[in-house]
């Protein structure tokens, strides 16, 4: 049966009896109408796009960002401008939640963490204690004991504010850094993102960095606390996490690396202690230089100005910082918040390309098409990061990052997709990325795979997994090691795939093998409900696509148990009105969870996977198109969704851009099957 055959079963009641010439002009109509949809969807992204090619968006979602941000102007008396000012006054109120506090996002309940920094931002943007947002605030964070059952980077970030004792910080020392590096706890063995937010946190730690007190910290100080400050017995705060706080109750392992360390702490040595301040800031700079003080995340950004606002406030490494501060700004309806990122450009903008050429798109709208590609083009890193080992840096030339070539680090899954764009590209239009370039990525993805055959995020795994007994983060789950995932594993199969017939003679075998290790890492870890849990989408539809899509890519047959499998899984989530609806807290707890209504993205990524593998039964398929046909607006658009992304299995962030891609991919995808092949 045709796929417009089916689109019209699920769409229009079956006629009694029909005239065959009816069944084929209707059957024409709704062709007609599946197209004027993707070229609905396809203006939208042409409309869209910003004047470098790229696609931006709200990249913001997590609720510790903005108080960091505007701590950053506190600290060093660097003025907002007004609008500034006004408009992250709105987000701030606009985010927190009925009960008065902040959760550790949008979406999620109150912490003591991010209501505490939250109320100072507040004050900080010039609230008074007063206000209505002020007074439900700390009504709430009184109730749950005040700042000191804080999960641990909100007691450091107020004991740098001068608003919590170090004698409470549970600690954090910077003579990690001179261990010997075999150690498997040398903290160039942490996934680069906590080794990076934790390398500034040592540094500010290690000097006790401290804004000096003034009226306002005073007032602070009071309206914080539920005891007066100076009655608060520090020390006994170390370790104490509130229970909206303990998300990962701590280890034994952890409890007792804290004990030790604190008593080296009494007795450490004044030279160590400066050979260790002396290096981490070598490593801060460096990390500075090479990211044009962009810095891998937004927490070590904000983070490592502080360390220059304290080592050297005269100096231009704060003023670069400053300047660099507003890439993380965003503006929306609801005010001005901080984003995650310096931005998901360079990732958008791969699958926007992926789904334009799916949809024939580089036809219909060949400027939109070609700035695309200029993006994709002038954002791949060409060259290694320099004195690599001293920096424990990994390689970098012909990776793709998720942003911009100026932040600089290479990611495994936006390497992969930038290589699938520009072969898939070619493969439309003939037009090449430089053969070296090209070959340079794919060099890149094979030196990048893990020993488990799979692919983690920014460099191989240099940890071992017990290491994620020492997180003492409290809010984020496995942070410690950089692990395998189901996406970057797929994304890096699929590209290789892709390129094996362009490969020369020396590149097969090694190719051949790195796929055959995926496929088993992929099976290795799909569950035997059939689902792969995602680490960084809303949670089993997008883990589940890239499950499929890899396994299928490598050339396992779609009649295959693994596929037949997921096939069924998605299936059996699927709602009556054709779309998916999973939450967020699929991914905290493991279990498919829905929300109220399905969400045009999750629909698109169970689709994507269900017509990549030809799934047949229950029209399913059709009812999914038929969804996402039918919630897509006059103007081309699909209606805002939930929240999609998510990290470290707690925190939900936005990915803007994925309503106008994947409903569009999804749509796009089902046409080109109906027209190369046949439905099935
Ligand atoms: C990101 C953003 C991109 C994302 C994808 C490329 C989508 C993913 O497929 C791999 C992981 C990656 C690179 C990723 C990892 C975690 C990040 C960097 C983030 C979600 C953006 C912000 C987050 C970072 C860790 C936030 C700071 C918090 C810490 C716990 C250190």
């Amino acid at each position: 049966m045709s796929m417009r055959e089916r689109t019209q079963e699920a769409s229009l009641p079956t006629p009694s009896l029909p005239e065959w010439e009816e069944t084929a002009q209707s059957e024409e109509r709704e062709g007609d109408e599946f197209s004027q949809s993707i070229q609905r969807a396809l203006d939208v992204l042409a409309e869209t796009q910003a004047e470098d090619g790229s696609w931006r968006g709200d990249y913001g979602g997590p609720l510790f960002l903005l108080p960091m941000y505007v701590a950053t102007h506190w600290l060093t008396g660097e003025p907002l401008p007004e609008s500034t000012r006004q408009g992250m006054l709105q987000y701030i109120q606009s985010v927190q939640n009925e009960d008065g506090g902040w959760g550790l996002d949008e979406v999620s309940s109150s912490l003591v963490f991010t209501t505490s920094i939250n109320y100072v931002a507040l004050r900080f943007l010039g609230a008074s204690a007063d206000e209505d947002a002020a007074v439900r605030a700390r009504a709430w964070l009184h109730q749950h004991g005040g700042p000191v059952g804080s999960a641990s980077w909100g007691k450091l970030l107020l004991a740098v504010l001068n608003l919590y004792d170090y004698e409470g910080v549970d600690p954090v020392q910077p003579e990690l850094w001179l261990l010997p590096k075999f150690l498997p706890f040398h903290p160039t063995r942490l996934w680069c993102h906590a080794r990076m937010v934790y390398l500034p946190m040592s540094y500010l730690y290690g000097m006790r960095a401290t804004q000096p007190l003034s009226p306002l910290v005073e007032e602070l100080r009071a309206e914080l606390y539920p005891q007066p400050y100076d009655t608060i017995q520090w020390s006994s705060c170390r370790g104490k996490v509130a229970s909206t706080d303990a998300t990962y109750p701590r280890s034994g392992l952890i409890r007792m690396a804290h004990k030790v360390m604190s008593g080296y702490e009494a007795i450490r040595r004044k030279s160590w202690r400066e050979r260790s301040l002396a290096l981490t800031l070598e490593h801060i700079r460096y990390e500075d230089e090479q990211t044009h003080y962009i810095c891998i995340g937004p927490v070590n950004k904000v983070l490592n100005t502080w360390v220059w606002h304290f080592a050297n406030p005269e100096g231009p490494e704060l003023q670069a910082h400053l300047k660099a501060l507003p890439l993380y700004q965003w503006e929306t309806p609801n005010g001005i918040k901080m984003q995650g990122y310096n931005s998901s450009q360079l990732w958008d903008t791969t699958f926007a390309v992926q789904a334009m050429l799916t949809a024939q798109g580089h036809q219909s709208h060949p400027n939109t098409y070609k700035q695309a590609m200029d993006f994709i083009d002038n954002n791949q890193v060409l060259e290694d990061p320099p004195e690599a080992e001293t920096y424990a840096r990994h390689e970098a030339n012909g990776g793709w990052p998720f942003s911009t070539l100026d932040h600089g680090w290479p990611i495994s899954d936006c390497t992969a997709e930038g290589a699938k764009t520009v072969m898939t590209a070619e493969d439309h239009t003939g037009e090449a990325l430089e053969p070296a370039r090209l070959r340079a990525s794919i060099k890149w993805i094979l030196g990048m795979q893990n020993k488990d055959g799979g692919w983690a995020t920014y460099e191989p795994t240099r940890g071992p997994n017990w290491l994620e007994l020492l997180n003492p983060s409290d809010v984020f789950g496995n942070i410690m090691i950089d692990y395998s995932h189901v996406e970057c594993s797929s994304a890096c199969i699929q590209a290789l795939v892709q390129y094996k017939d362009r490969a020369p003679e020396s590149l097969q075998k090694p190719i051949e093998r790195a796929i055959q290790r995926g496929v088993h890492f992929l099976s290795q870890v799909q569950r035997n409900d059939g689902a792969w849990l995602g680490g960084w989408g809303v949670c089993f539809t997008y883990g589940t696509w890239f499950g499929v899509w890899g396994l299928l890519a490598a050339g396992v047959p779609a009649t295959d148990k693994r596929i037949q499998q997921a096939c069924e899984f998605l299936v059996s989530h699927q709602r009556k009105d054709g779309g998916w609806s999973e939450s967020t807290e699929s991914c905290h707890t493991g279990h498919y969870t829905e929300t109220d209504e399905s969400q045009p993205i999750r629909t698109a990524w169970a689709l994507m996977a269900l017509i990549a593998a030809g799934w047949k039964e229950d029209n399913a398929i059709q009812q999914g198109l038929h969804y996402l046909r039918h919630t897509q607006q006059e103007d081309g658009t699909w209606p805002e969704e939930h929240i999609a992304g998510i990290f470290n299995q707690t925190c939900a962030i936005h990915y803007d851009n994925y309503g106008k891609i994947f409903p569009l991919w999804a749509l796009a995808l089902a046409q080109q099957k109906t027209q190369t092949q046949g439905f099935h």
